[in-house]
């Protein structure tokens, strides 16, 4: 049952997450119920212990272990949508940032929806993204921060962007991110979680 997912998340129950992810998909349970109500709404919940400080960073990471590894077990059903490419995006999550489980999401259903994803990882500089960019001649960079401290290192990779005259889009996105900030910054998209990031792609590049 997804409830048991979402307690085995709060768990820590890295092996426990696997099979029983395993089970619910054998059974015929809906993948984005698996997703939202079990995976994701797990890690809200221990977000809000932590913030209470219940849980504490150890904690926190085998949470995230956890997830993750029932979101290995969710890939290839979340990633399996259009062939074909339908553009170039690179995507990682900002310099002294290290929370990546929403920004893998956000990369596995683009991948699904038929982008080339090229995933630079945690704890990005602008420089890297710009490299990178360049090398694969993107359409889209996206970028991902949880921390409010980060934040900051989105808009300075756009402004670059921008005074450089480069033609990339560019996409934000993460828990303290906001449509409002995504504006005030000058960042082309904006996507509240990963379906919405794949619906701000595909109206990026059809513009
Ligand atoms: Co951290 N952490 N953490 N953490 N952590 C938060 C973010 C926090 C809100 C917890 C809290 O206080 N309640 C808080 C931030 C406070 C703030 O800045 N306002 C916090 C803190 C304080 C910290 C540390 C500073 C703790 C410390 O060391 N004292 C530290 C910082 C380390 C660093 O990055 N330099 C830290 C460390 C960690 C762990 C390493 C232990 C672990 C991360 C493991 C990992 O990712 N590999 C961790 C975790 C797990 C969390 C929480 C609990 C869960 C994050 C998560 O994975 N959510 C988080 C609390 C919370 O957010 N509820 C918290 C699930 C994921 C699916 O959602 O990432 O939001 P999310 O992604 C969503 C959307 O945001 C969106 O789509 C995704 C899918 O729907 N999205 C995009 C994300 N990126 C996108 C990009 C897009 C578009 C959409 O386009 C480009």
């Amino acid at each position: 049952m997804i409830k048991d997912i979402y307690d085995a998340v709060i768990e820590m129950e890295q092996e426990r997450v696997e099979s029983l992810v395993k089970e619910e998909i054998a059974a015929g349970g809906d993948v984005s119920k698996i997703l939202n109500e079990g995976l994701i709404a797990a890690m809200d919940e221990v977000g809000r212990l932590f913030a209470e400080g219940e849980f504490f960073v150890p904690e926190m990471l085998q949470a995230a272990h956890a997830m993750k590894a029932g979101l290995d077990v969710l890939k290839p059903h979340l990633a399996k949508g259009d062939s074909g490419n339908k553009g170039t995006i690179v995507i990682g999550t900002v310099k002294g940032d290290l929370h990546d489980i929403g920004k893998n999401l956000v990369a596995m259903m683009l991948e699904g929806a038929g982008f080339q994803v090229i995933d630079l990882g945690v704890d990005v500089d602008a420089d890297k993204f710009l490299a990178a960019a360049a090398e694969k001649q993107a359409d889209i960079i996206c970028m991902s921060a949880l921390l409010t401290t980060t934040m900051p290192g989105m808009e300075a990779l756009i402004k670059t962007v921008r005074e450089q005259g480069l033609s990339y889009k560019t996409m934000v996105g993460g828990a303290p991110v906001t449509p409002a900030y995504a504006r005030k910054i000058g960042a082309d998209g904006y996507g509240e979680d990963a379906p919405g990031a794949v619906e701000t792609a595909r109206g990026l590049l059809s513009a």
